[in-house]
């Protein structure tokens, strides 16, 4: 049977030696052992087929369906036996290849089973769809470890332990492509953390920050109709009571870090994305005294609605949602007053797209036409007409110790109205996020820890990739350096330092792709810099000037023309328009005022996380529609690869992802010997422990200062401390009942 022959396998089979088991490696497998085995069909897909016969280099397979076909002996990858289908962490997977994996997430995809552990990492699957995984009877079942299945829930609860178990300030980490569900699982990280912390009414106060920023900051794009255009750090602080039970804690209060917004969105983009939902909202929503106050229309009257023809989102209602918005923003106490400045704020910005220009002079200068748009501008933003007016047709220069005011041409009359557009678009975003810090302030007697929950926008890769693709493409670099050293080399250097005994494992760096980035004074963010000074720089003066000095850098390629490649750990992006109108130097030098904090923002987040427990969660997009049910190998597999899904497995199977310094375990469980050790020394105390719960010699390594478990190994003690320090709770309480 099956059964049988799995265990001859797992008995003959050598403990996995780092180098053997690389993915596409085969070349220690029989195929006649097994009896299943996977074929890549010519589409690039993986087929399981069962193994006929097998004669010199070739091998009869059958097929689904009854197909049989001959194929090159060394060309088949082993496949798990069935009893091993869904495994729900790939660590238990005897075959660990790349159709495996892939099988295995489809198998549990098919069933809504979206979450699967990848050692220490959990891998979500978006399932485009709702499934019934969520809500309060999960969160109680995952608070009580009755339910153990992979989850964000599971996540959430395991940083909450280790945040009191080791007080330590905790990360969740979430990444994966634009469209993955980076936000959504933020979200139910967000939900599990404030059930268990709540009580004080704070709780909700956090929750109904989402619905705010995602108007504010989410936008449909081609990729995701509710994609992030913000990076967003929550911190989540919790404060201490009751010691013995440990899962008493209460929120204390949170705080929200955002990176600048791309606020070009608000006045220029792509056929079929919107901007900001926002507008739609108030658009669809505000009720008839407010849109008599606003003077506002319907979406398809304004300009900057109107460019890229696309209004509304499939099953969304943007009235409905802006009522939403309404109430989260009293709850997070925006007053009505405020809320109505907000209204008449982006309203201003919507007119503002509508205000037209003509030609004054024959030099082509311009003024605006003074119509129902420009006196609305004027009165939402409470100015003169005049002054504005003034400043959408001359602007000030400095020649010398000089100023002289110069007369605008259109291109650069539009570029100004633009530019107010967004200043005003990203003040009110800014102030809406203090706003809401000050809501959740975090009161000054901050004694307990926090964790803080990761969103940043994913990898982006379009046929124009321009100066917002670039600064997100960034980010995701550093991010993965993050994960990259925390699993990797960490791990290793910890082996090492407490002197364990550890085959090396190469692993993926990225470091050659942030140095393109980041060297000084030759890295691409110093020359781009340099080059948004000159005014007569264009696409083209750049893109020579990055050839000029980066072609060293394998990481950099130039091509045609203007256009020039950055190749990435998640794939190669050509980009073009970081400088994109040539004819006006101030577009690049405003791109930029907000890419100095784009970058500078990300250094802080990453430091601020850099002394935390991270916890990771890969999102995975089956599929490029948006549609559930559709999983597509390929696309799923180079996601895996990019976060390298596949690699954390081979390591943490083959390494000891468990350890505690001698201290704390002799402190920790200590007092379960039955024999007498309080004159010994921690190390004996530990020795003692492993010895009287019959811990495996191969279980375990005990390094200089620490021990070092492999998986699994530490539940059994948790167990019995658990089990014996309840037994101590009842015995006290039942005394105190009896001295009373
Ligand atoms: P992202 O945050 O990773 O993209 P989202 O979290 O916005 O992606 O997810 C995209 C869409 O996938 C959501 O709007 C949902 O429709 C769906 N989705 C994701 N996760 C789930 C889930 N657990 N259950 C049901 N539906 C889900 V970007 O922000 O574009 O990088 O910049
Ligand atoms: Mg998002």
């Amino acid at each position: 049977s099956l059964a049988d022959d799995m265990d001859t396998d797992a008995a003959t089979m050598p403990l996995p030696q780092s180098d053997e088991r690389r993915w596409s490696d085969t070349s220690a497998y029989a195929p006649k052992k097994t009896l299943q085995s996977w074929i890549q069909l010519p589409n690039g897909n993986w087929e399981l087929g069962k193994i006929l016969s097998t004669s010199g280099e070739e091998s009869v397979l059958s097929l689904a369906e009854g197909k049989v076909i001959k194929v090159m002996t060394e060309t088949l990858v082993p496949a798990n036996p069935d009893i091993l289908d869904g495994v729900d962490d790939l660590m238990q997977l005897s075959y660990l290849n790349e159709p495996s994996v892939l099988y295995n997430l489809n198998y549990r995809y098919n069933q809504d089973m979206i979450y699967t552990k990848a050692g220490p990492v959990l891998v979500a699957v978006n399932p485009f769809k709702e499934v019934p995984l969520y809500g309060n009877r999960y969160i109680e079942a995952y608070r009580k470890r009755s339910d153990e299945s992979p989850h964000v829930y599971a996540i959430a609860d395991t940083a909450i332990r280790e945040m009191i178990r080791d007080e330590v300030n905790q990360s969740i980490i979430i990444s994966g492509e634009s469209g993955a569900g980076k936000t959504e699982t933020a979200k139910i990280a967000m939900q599990y953390l404030a059930a268990l912390g709540g009580g004080s009414g704070i709780e909700y106060e956090i929750l109904k920050t989402n619905p705010i920023l995602e108007a504010f900051g989410n936008a449909k794009t081609l990729r995701n109709d509710n994609s992030s255009r913000f990076g967003k750090l929550i911190e989540i602080h919790f404060s201490e009571i009751g010691k013995i039970s440990g899962a008493q804690v209460q929120t204390c209060k949170c705080k929200l870090t955002i990176t600048p917004l791309h606020i070009s969105r608000v006045v220029q983009c792509a056929e079929g994305e919107r901007s900001y939902h926002i507008f739609y909202q108030l658009c669809a929503g505000a009720s008839p005294a407010l849109r008599e106050k606003l003077n506002l229309t319907s979406a398809h009257e304004y300009k900057y609605l109107r460019q890229s023809n696309c209004y509304s989102i499939n099953g969304v209602d943007d009235a409905e949602r802006f009522h939403t918005v309404k109430e989260a923003l009293d709850i997070v106490h925006v007053s009505k007053k405020d809320q109505e400045s907000v209204f008449a704020m982006l309203a201003s910005v919507l007119w503002l797209g509508n205000v037209s220009f003509y030609v004054i002079d024959n030099e082509n200068h311009v003024e605006p036409v003074a119509d129902e748009s420009l006196s609305t501008v004027a009165k939402l933003i409470g100015c003169n007409i005049n002054d504005l007016k003034l400043s959408l047709s001359k602007r000030n220069m400095r020649v010398g110790k000089d100023t002289i005011v110069q007369k605008l041409t259109l291109p650069q009359a539009i570029d100004a109205r633009d530019a107010l557009a967004k200043s005003i678009y990203s003040c009110l975003f800014d102030w809406l996020v203090e706003q809401i810090n000050k809501s959740l302030a975090v009161g000054k007697r901050r004694t307990g820890k926090c964790i803080s929950i990761l969103d940043i926008y994913g990898f982006e890769s379009f046929d124009k990739n321009s100066f917002e693709q670039f600064c997100i493409n960034y980010a995701n670099e550093r991010l993965q350096q993050h994960f990259n050293r925390h699993l990797f080399k960490l791990e290793q250097e910890e082996y090492i330092q407490d002197g364990i005994d550890w085959t090396r494992v190469d692993f993926e760096d990225n470091q050659d792709c942030l140095s393109l980035f980041e060297k000084k004074p030759l890295g691409l963010l110093t020359l781009l810099d340099e080059e948004s000074t000159f005014p007569n720089g264009t696409d083209l003066t750049l893109a020579n000037k990055l050839k000029q000095h980066l072609l060293s850098n394998s990481c950099f390629r130039g091509d045609r023309g203007k256009l020039f490649t950055v190749v990435h750990y998640a794939g190669e992006v050509q980009c073009l328009g970081l400088k994109h109108k040539p004819d006006v130097a101030s577009v690049l030098v405003t791109a930029f005022k907000s890419s100095k904090p784009v970058v500078g923002q990300l250094f802080q987040l990453m430091q601020r996380l850099g002394n935390t427990t991270p916890h990771f969660i890969r999102c995975i997009k089956p599929n490029n529609v948006q549609s559930p049910g559709l999983y597509e190998q390929g696309l799923v597999l180079q996601q895996l690869r990019c976060c390298g899904v596949l690699e954390v497995v081979r390591i943490s199977r083959s390494g000891f992802p468990t350890r505690m310094s001698h201290q704390k375990f002799a402190r920790r469980y200590g007092f379960l010997l039955v024999d007498n050790v309080a004159d010994k020394d921690p190390l004996s105390v530990s020795v003692a422990i492993l010895h009287q719960f019959n811990i495996l010699p191969e279980m375990y390594q005990v390094g200089y200062t620490k021990l070092f478990f492999r998986t699994g190994q530490i539940g059994v003690l948790e167990d019995t401390r658990n089990r014996t320090l309840h037994g101590i709770l009842r015995v006290q309480s039942s005394f105190r009942g009896y001295q009373a």
